[in-house]
């Protein structure tokens, strides 16, 4: 009898929950890992913060290594993601970047004409970001024994553009918006270059040795629909296209306000749709084909909430998600500096106790 083989499975090295539920498998249980896990919120990060600065812990393998594994060891998550930041490949190309105190991301020599957007470097990815690479790799010494894949990342062209061409985060990226109709030139040379820029990254992770990737592009959901497929879908399907992935690992699509687009972002070619908390999950899990795993999407403000809140919200996510398929327990964004470890504990407890 002749089956469709599942995608990914050939050649696979490593057989974990997460992988399988981002191939679209059957799982016993939702595999459960948070955005931004490793960070602010934990003690033993902030321990070593205080003596370094975030660049300094991204760009020192042994300590963005150490990092990575923080919320793995603590609680047990089902998958760890690379400590680094969406922000390296614009560095890489010449962006004079800058993480400062309660303000995050600047760029001292913002993207505002033709020039900049041409003098942008896309050589020389593979030693820009080889310590990158070197951390992958510690960290891939330390997750095998665990048998805890390892999630590498990059920012979606569109996200990353956001903050070379603003300098900074923005609430409304006006300066950027506008960018796309009065010099549009500018606008597509710049994700031209991020697209080429993000492959040879991504390619880079993968030849180090992750078991999956993720691209982050946040802020995708301020555009409207028809540039959503242009400067979002199309972009990550040409880097998705371009990867040199013989053992099609994995890949994640997310940015906010991704429910409405979720099935657009079908089209990139990923396997897995990042989903945030504005949407109803189950929702979308019946519009958006089941070939396509699901990842999300509790609030993360509902750390805050009290634990029987916190704990019916999670359940009521698991309950929706039933049976489980396809399905990576998340949250809808980022864990939040000052949320207690212990309601993190309780989510990752809840969800790893879940059958079907
Ligand atoms: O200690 C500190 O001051 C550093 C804060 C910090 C951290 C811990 C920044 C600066 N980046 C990170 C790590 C980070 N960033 C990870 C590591 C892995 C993990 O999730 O544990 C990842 C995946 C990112 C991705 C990232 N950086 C995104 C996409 C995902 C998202 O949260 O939307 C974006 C938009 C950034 C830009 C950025 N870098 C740092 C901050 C504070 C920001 C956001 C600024 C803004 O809101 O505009």
């Amino acid at each position: 009898m002749c089956s469709t083989p599942i995608r990914g499975i050939l050649n696979r090295t490593m057989k974990s929950l997460y992988i399988d539920a981002a191939l679209g498998k059957p799982i016993p249980r939702p595999p459960v890992w948070m955005m931004r896990q490793a960070g602010r919120y934990l003690p033993e990060y902030r321990e070593i913060r205080q003596t370094q600065s975030f660049m300094q812990m991204m760009k020192t393998p042994e300590i963005a290594a150490k990092v990575t594994l923080q919320p793995i060891r603590r609680f047990g998550m089902d998958a760890a993601i690379l400590f680094s930041d969406i922000l390296v490949t614009a560095e890489a190309m010449g962006g004079q970047l800058d993480y400062i105190e309660k303000k995050g991301p600047v760029f001292s020599n913002p993207v505002q004409g033709l020039a900049d957007a041409t003098n942008l470097e896309t050589e020389g990815i593979d030693e820009k970001l080889a310590y990158v690479f070197s951390t992958v790799r510690l960290i891939k010494k330390e997750l095998t024994a665990l048998n805890i894949p390892l999630i590498g990342f990059a920012g979606g062209p569109f996200t990353v553009a956001a903050y070379l061409v603003e300098g900074q985060s923005s609430a409304h990226l006006k300066v950027l918006r506008k960018m796309i109709y009065e010099s549009t030139d500018i606008f597509d040379c710049v994700i031209e270059k991020l697209v080429a820029v993000t492959i040879d990254y991504l390619n880079g992770q993968i030849a180090a040795g992750v078991d999956a990737l993720m691209l982050f592009d946040t802020w995708a959901g301020y555009l409207n629909w028809e540039d959503y497929k242009r400067y979002c879908v199309a972009p990550l399907k040409q880097i998705i296209q371009g990867l040199n992935n013989p053992n099609n690992l994995p890949i994640t699509v997310f940015s906010k306000n991704s429910g409405m687009f979720a099935d657009l972002l079908t089209q990139t070619g990923a396997d897995v749709i990042g989903i945030d908390s504005q949407s109803d999950i189950g929702l979308i899990r019946s519009l958006v084909p089941d070939s396509f795993a699901l990842q999300g999407n509790l609030d993360p403000f509902l750390l805050y909430a009290p634990e029987s809140v916190l704990e019916s919200r999670v359940k009521a996510i698991l309950a929706a998600m039933r049976p489980y398929k396809g399905y990576i327990f998340n949250l809808g964004h980022g864990i939040n500096p000052d949320i207690d470890p212990e309601k993190v504990k309780l989510v990752v407890d809840l969800v790893k106790s879940s059958g079907n």
